[in-house]
């Protein structure tokens, strides 16, 4: 598999997106035929390895199987408090997510493609389920950026993908101690000055009313699958604790 990297620009117009690359470098990463992939790095989201990216193909290939059959990682390892500002500028915690169902995505807002894929995604998802099962799912979106990612930047972001979409950012130390929590891999790549990019996990993590990690959903689910994956986990769960199917 094959991927690329450079210098990219880029811009909303009208809602549509264009990216401009520059001087691109290409390398290989070998036998990683799976799909949740990094922007730009390729790289599971269960390798996180002290803020380093492995590129160890043995490992990778151990952990792909489990990834693809779901979250066979243990569920109190992901997720935990955290302290972040909204796109309003008010400081929020997990405990405002308390009670509610919440689908997470990391990413950052200059992200030329697979982020604004990813969003899109996430907001159609949440548009359905509220359709299909009359349930709100809020949509998150946490930035791994917090250098570019102010306030302001993240605010206008979010109103590009969903109006319920609550944008995340905050200090570099908060937000690398959230993804770690959720062992979100993210790295600066070096570029000059103010134009670069940041390789993340692809990852969407649904949540349930305590905060608990339910399940995650990777870049291959579309909308249709990751719909149906989040009504299936609601179902589930709701029958299992509450003793009762949804909607009922
Ligand atoms: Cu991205």
């Amino acid at each position: 598999m094959e991927t690329s990297r450079g210098r990219l620009q880029a811009d909303w117009r009208c809602g549509k997106f264009y990216a401009r690359r520059g001087l691109m470098s290409t390398y290989k990463i070998q036998k990683l035929e799976y799909d949740m992939l990094v922007c730009h790095v390729h790289v599971p989201v269960l390798l996180y390895l002290n803020d380093q990216a492995c590129f160890c193909s043995a490992e990778i290939n151990a952990n792909t199987q489990t990834v693809k059959h779901g979250p066979s990682v243990g569920k109190a390892a992901i997720g935990g408090p955290f302290s972040l500002i909204n796109h309003d500028g008010k400081p929020v915690t997990e405990k405002d997510f308390m009670g509610k169902w919440t689908l997470i995505y990391f990413g950052f807002t200059h992200c030329p493609d697979i982020c604004p894929d990813e969003l899109i995604k996430l907001a159609a998802a949440i548009d359905k389920i509220k359709e299909k099962v009359g349930l709100e799912v809020v949509p998150l979106f946490i930035s791994v950026d917090p250098e570019r990612d102010t306030v302001e930047q993240v605010r206008e972001y979010v109103k590009e993908f969903h109006p319920n979409l609550i944008g995340l950012t905050g200090d570099a130390e908060e937000i690398r101690k959230t993804a770690r929590a959720f062992r979100v891999y993210y790295m600066k790549t070096e570029e000059e000055d103010s134009d670069y990019l940041v390789d993340h996990s692809i990852v969407m993590y649904l949540m349930g009313p305590e905060w608990e990690f339910v399940k995650f959903f990777g870049k291959n689910n579309d909308v249709d699958s990751l719909t149906e994956g989040v009504i299936k986990e609601i179902k589930q769960f709701k029958l299992k604790k509450e003793g009762h199917p949804l909607g009922t």
